[in-house]
């Protein structure tokens, strides 16, 4: 009997425990830690920050879920792991050992790479939390009140571009429909080198769609930004050209601010000699398992993957839902070769499929492979992505509460779109 620990329940974490429970039956232990008694639907959690969503309608209590399937929930935070004894030290000071261990830990949100950055004393917002996105609707309707120019983006070394978007175009929405668009001033400040860039090098015509959608809603747009300090009410941003060399230095004043930070690995993973990059992130090769560690598999936001190009301003690729859940299907199928005497062949397939909420419309992406150039590569805007998004959300809710893992249908769908979950990244 083999111990399986899967660290972190997030949009990676939850599927690996309910995949690994149906792959492998009831003959082995499975254990997932993670530090917080609940999970959290992350791509609700703009929603989040303009009040169009509550914490109890994007979150639930994950133990009784996993107990239910025979899986066992420690709600604590890991401190540090010890690969060479297979095991995990706890907040709580307890250590729990492992056979195998999948590291899903998601991202740090790094706002010390800004001063002045970040909800834990600085001066901008984050919706990604659900922590993060209510205390960002708290200062929003302090905006309501007292209106004055909103800024939104992404810092310098982000790599998740999409809810930057998506909260610009959601606040827009949400001040048109309470008649107070014209008291705010929009700006979108970016780290990416152009609109529509998305840490992809762009989507279909991404960049077409996204500088239209954003000039119809007459928000102003900064690229190439890196903004290097924010004080109280004032944004600085120092504006590169096509070389990395400044072009233009800009002092934006804003009564609110959300701003993507960039991402790193938790501490705990990030410590481990020889586990990480050098932001942390962890290492693994095409079956998702670390070349140094081999009972360590990972997926999601805290792997390593290569930005898609240079940019003036950095920036990173971003790792997307199905592409997570496609590499935590690997790690399962791998990790039950293993349990049978092979060795692992299994890889997740790296495409980035998305559907980004607009408001009152929406856009929809699929870019396959991830590195241009692509056999799909398919940016569309329309009202149907703004209600597939809705759609999308109660159905992964479901689907993480009964720990089920990808039915017939989702698959014909995708298959339909040319999309498979195994295959070569
Ligand atoms: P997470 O879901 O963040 O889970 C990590 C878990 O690990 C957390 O529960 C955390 O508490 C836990 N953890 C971390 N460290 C420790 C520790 N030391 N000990 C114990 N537990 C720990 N992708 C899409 O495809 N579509 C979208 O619409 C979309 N929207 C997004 C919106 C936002 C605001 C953000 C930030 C990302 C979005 N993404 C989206 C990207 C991606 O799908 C999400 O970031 C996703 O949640 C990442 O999953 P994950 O499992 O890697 O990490
Ligand atoms: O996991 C996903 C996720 O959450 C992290 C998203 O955020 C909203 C996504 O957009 C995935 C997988 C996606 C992509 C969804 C593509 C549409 C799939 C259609 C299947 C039928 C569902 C009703």
């Amino acid at each position: 009997m083999a111990h399986i620990v899967i660290l972190g329940a997030g949009t990676g974490g939850m599927p690996a425990a309910y995949e690994t429970r149906e792959k492998l039956g009831n003959n082995h232990e499975i254990t997932v830690i993670n530090s917080n008694e609940y999970f959290q639907f992350v791509p609700s959690n703009p929603w989040v920050g303009v009040g169009w969503r509550k914490r109890d309608d994007i979150t639930f209590p994950i133990r009784p879920y996993l107990e239910r399937k025979g899986i066992k929930f420690i709600a604590q935070t890991a401190t540090a792991l010890d690969p060479e004894n297979n095991s995990i030290a706890l907040a709580n000071g307890e250590t729990v050992s492992y056979d195998y261990l999948i590291i899903t830990t998601g991202p740090k949100l790094a706002f010390e790479e800004v001063e002045g950055s970040g909800p834990h004393g600085g001066h901008t917002h984050s919706v990604c939390t659900v922590d993060h996105a209510e205390a960002a609707y708290g200062d929003y309707q302090k905006l309501l009140d007292e209106p004055g120019p909103v800024v939104v983006g992404a810092m310098p070394g982000a790599s998740c571009f999409g809810p930057g978007y998506e909260f610009a175009f959601i606040v827009e929405a949400d001040l048109r429909k309470r008649k107070m668009r014209p008291k705010v001033e929009m700006t979108y400040v970016t780290s990416e080198p152009y609109i529509g860039h998305l840490g992809l090098g762009g989507v279909g015509d991404s960049k077409g769609l996204l500088e239209s959608a954003l000039r119809e809603r007459n928000i102003k747009w900064i690229t190439n930004a890196k903004v290097t300090k924010v004080e109280d009410g004032m944004m600085l941003v120092d504006e590169m050209d096509e070389n990395g060399e400044l072009k233009k230095q800009h002092q934006l004043p804003f009564k609110f601010s959300m701003m993507l930070p960039s991402f790193k690995g938790v501490e705990a993973v990030a410590n481990v000699d020889g586990l990480c990059n050098p932001r942390g992130f962890v290492i693994v090769d095409d079956h998702q398992r670390s070349p140094k560690y081999p009972n360590i598999y990972s997926a999601g936001v805290c792997i390593a993957i290569p930005p898609v190009e240079k940019t003036p301003v950095p920036t990173g690729a971003p790792k997307t839902g199905y592409m997570i859940e496609s590499m935590v299907t690997s790690i399962v199928e791998n990790i039950h070769q293993e349990l049978s005497g092979q060795p692992p062949t299994h890889s997740g397939t790296w495409n980035a499929i998305c559907l980004a909420d607009m408001g009152d419309t929406g856009a929809a992406f699929v870019a396959l492979p991830q590195i241009p150039p692509r056999n799909v590569n398919w940016f569309k805007e329309g009202k149907w992505v703004h209600v597939a998004k809705i759609a999308f959300e109660k159905y992964f809710m479901r689907k993480m509460k009964k720990g089920t893992s990808e039915p017939i249908y989702e698959k014909y769908v995708l298959k339909a779109l040319g999309i498979e979950r195994l295959g070569k990244h």
